[in-house]
């Protein structure tokens, strides 16, 4: 049995204890950056959601063109339509990676905070953050990976990146719901108060041009892959290296094994309309009225080129084997196999002026690597369905 003195000498032991751990508090407390607070968090917040919000609805664009659903509406002009779509979803993307890691670091003491779970509602408020960071991390990293060619998971990319897109997008909603009373209370008083200036380490002011700052400069350089006169800016800027012709190459000839196929001088492409079929030699569509237009080529990896490109109208190509002939085009490539060797273009984009069988490039033939023979170039359309090496031409009845 403890003695009644030896029990007193213990409470005063705790008392003791509990003061040195609130005076550490409050020093701790004075050292953390004011910016380290729901001032900084709910501003570079609300940044981040708008860059959230661009990225998730031009991706959502991006993914109708490519599996359109039967009410989406995609126009054929202008023809830089999907360069801009696509070029922001990278730009915001990118820009998104800088906000996040300032948004983190300003609620970072929140996120070590204990008890690290604790009651249900704080569970279900840890598990949200943990599902909206997760996601977000999740859709920047792969994105960026993506821009940069390098697909470690190259036949789920798409599919996971859009799903998740609506994890992270659910998430980021009911996140700015439970946080809005906080988000506007922060918002209401001014960067700096006094309290804020006694405290030590970076100002919140100075926080929130970091984020500005790494932000604009992020896409900046991003957006060099898609704004000409930026590129020679923005020396960063991922590109498919520089091909032939000046414009980038995703895949090669060679790796798409369509060498031998590509320069048999018994090349034709095979044009079917209304039940009619006829084959064409390269001579034969040099020979049909050529057409010249500047289009860009926009990846969905973010970089985008324009060119002058020159071939046969579609829709001329399509009237010389049965006129009158309409409905949405199914595009063959000579590629043996391969996720882009079939494309079906819609009828509004197969009759526009400016959708080419296209021959040749900046003024000359088209290179082995673009796609000679003959390929696809159509405006407002991602460059993966701009079909190259084209074997098969099919219109589809309406
Ligand atoms: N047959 C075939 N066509 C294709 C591809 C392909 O892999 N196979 N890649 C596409 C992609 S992803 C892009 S961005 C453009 C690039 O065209 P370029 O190599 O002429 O710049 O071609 C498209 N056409
Ligand atoms: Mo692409």
């Amino acid at each position: 049995m403890p003695t009644r003195a030896q029990a007193t000498a213990v409470k005063e032991r705790v008392a003791e204890v509990e003061q040195r751990v609130a005076e550490v508090e409050r020093a701790v407390a004075e050292r953390t950056s004011p910016a380290r607070g729901p001032e900084v968090a709910s501003r570079v917040g609300i940044a981040l959601g708008i860059a959230i919000t661009i990225c998730f609805v031009t991706g959502l664009i991006s993914h109708w063109i490519q599996h359109p659903p039967g009410w989406f509406y995609w126009p054929a002009n202008p023809p830089w339509l999907y360069r801009l779509t696509q070029g922001l979803h990278v730009v915001s993307g990118v820009m998104a990676i800088p906000l996040l890691l300032v948004k983190l670091w300003s609620v970072f003491p929140k996120l070590v905070e204990r008890p690290v779970i604790g009651s249900p509602l704080r569970l279900l408020e840890r598990g949200s953050i943990a599902v909206l960071v997760g996601s977000i991390i999740f859709q920047l990293v792969t994105g960026l990976f993506n821009t940069a060619q390098f697909y470690p998971w190259k036949f789920f990319f798409t599919t996971t990146h859009y799903a998740m897109a609506y994890v992270a997008l659910g998430a980021l909603a009911v996140h700015l719901a439970v946080k809005l009373p906080i988000v506007r209370e922060a918002l209401s008083r001014p960067i700096d108060d006094a309290k804020s200036k006694e405290k030590q380490g970076i100002s919140r002011r100075a926080m929130l041009s970091v984020a500005g700052v790494s932000a604009a400069a992020a896409g900046f350089v991003f957006a060099g892959q898609s704004v000409p006169w930026l590129k020679n800016l923005s020396v960063l800027a991922p590109r498919s290296g520089n091909g032939p012709q000046g414009l980038p190459v995703n895949r090669t000839a060679a790796a798409a094994g369509v060498h031998d196929r590509a320069m048999d001088p018994g090349y034709r492409l095979t044009v079917s309309a209304g039940g009619r079929t006829r084959a064409f030699s390269r001579a034969e569509l040099l020979a049909l009225p050529q057409t010249t237009a500047i289009l860009p080529i926009a990846c969905v990896e973010g970089w985008s080129v324009s060119a002058t490109w020159t071939g046969v109208r579609l829709r001329d190509l399509v009237a010389a084997v049965h006129p009158g002939a309409g409905g949405d085009v199914r595009f063959t490539s000579l590629e043996g196999g391969g996720l882009y060797r079939v494309t079906v273009l819609p009828q509004r984009h197969a009759v526009d002026a400016q959708t080419l069988v296209a021959l040749a490039l900046n003024g000359s033939t088209l290179d082995l690597d673009h796609g000679y023979p003959c390929r696809l170039i159509t405006p407002t359309r991602p460059g993966v369905l701009q079909t190259k090496w084209l074997s098969e031409i099919e219109v589809l009845s309406a």
